[in-house]
């Protein structure tokens, strides 16, 4: 179903995104892959190639760039402008402080990205996709877009806004042929905590020693079901937790075997 589709994967050069790249090459889907550090797309690119033989397209996108994001989709060549699947995976968080005492610049990092970013991008896919009544919108939301923690605030609002903004599409599209889904990880382990904690690895690597966290490939393989459904269905969204993670702060510490 998805063999020659062509997928448009943000924040691939990591964690959920490298883990959706790796999956649907598996199903021999063609990939453009679009992240700001072009040198570990490159890698990645190499490693889908010898593996399953995909062909690549490699964009390196600022996503909070609007002039950027639109520059890169207008500019496609005629091989690949015709996006089947969106993945708008690229997203991060900032710190952990109270809104008190909370760092401007954090939260517009957070508000550009995971908010604004993903707008951008899809404002400048969706009207091929409708064009050609065709296409699907697959959002990385979390379960910080369902509930809230300590400390989230901002983080847990962008994700909000996520799922608000999947919804909304979903409204907007009712009459086309393209779909608009959500996935919604609980904890995964990726690079995301030492992206929220500056590089403070110690840190980082605290977040996931309770209780066994996700896998980015267990992301990827919900995102790949979602893409993969008939014409006739839309997985609208999937919450996937780990089974120690019963809430977004309601954990069991089994701690790691
Ligand atoms: P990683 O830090 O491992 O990967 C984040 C990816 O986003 C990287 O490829 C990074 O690429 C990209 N990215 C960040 N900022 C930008 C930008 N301005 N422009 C383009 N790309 C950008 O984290 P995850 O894989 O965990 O995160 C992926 C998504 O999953 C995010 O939206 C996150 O909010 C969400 N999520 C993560 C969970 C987790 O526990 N890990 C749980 C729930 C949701 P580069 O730096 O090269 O630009
Ligand atoms: C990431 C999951 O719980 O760290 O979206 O906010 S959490």
């Amino acid at each position: 179903m998805l063999s020659s589709k062509t997928v448009l994967i943000t924040g691939a050069s990591a964690g959920i995104g490298t883990a959706c790249a790796h999956s649907f090459a598996r199903e021999g889907a063609r990939l453009i892959l679009a992240a700001r550090r072009k040198d570990r797309l490159e890698k990645l690119a190499a490693e889908l190639k010898a593996e399953y033989g995909t062909v690549t397209h490699l964009v390196e996108l600022d996503v909070r760039n609007r002039v950027a994001v639109n520059t890169a989709i207008e500019g496609l060549a005629p091989e690949w402008s015709a996006i089947d699947v969106l993945i708008n995976n690229a997203g991060l968080s900032r710190g952990l402080d109270k809104v008190q005492e909370g760092e401007f610049l954090d939260w517009d990092e957070m508000i550009d990205t995971n908010v604004k970013g993903l707008l951008w991008v899809s404002r400048a896919v969706l009207p091929g996709m409708v064009a050609r009544d065709l296409g699907h919108v697959i959002n990385i939301g979390s379960v910080a877009g369902r509930q809230v923690y300590p400390g989230g605030n901002v983080y847990c609002a962008t994700k909000h806004a996520v799922g608000a903004i999947t919804q909304g599409l979903r409204l907007d599209l009712l009459g086309t042929r393209v779909k608009a889904s959500s996935v919604d990880p609980g904890l995964v382990e990726t690079e995301f905590s030492e992206v929220r904690f500056r590089g403070d690895t110690e840190r980082a690597g605290q977040t996931y020693t309770n209780f066994p966290p996700l896998r980015a490939a267990d992301i990827a393989e919900a995102v790949l079901f979602c893409a993969s459904r008939p014409p006739h269905v839309n997985v609208q969204d999937m919450l996937i937790m780990p089974q120690d993670q019963a809430a977004v702060f309601a954990s069991h510490p089994r701690g790691i075997e």
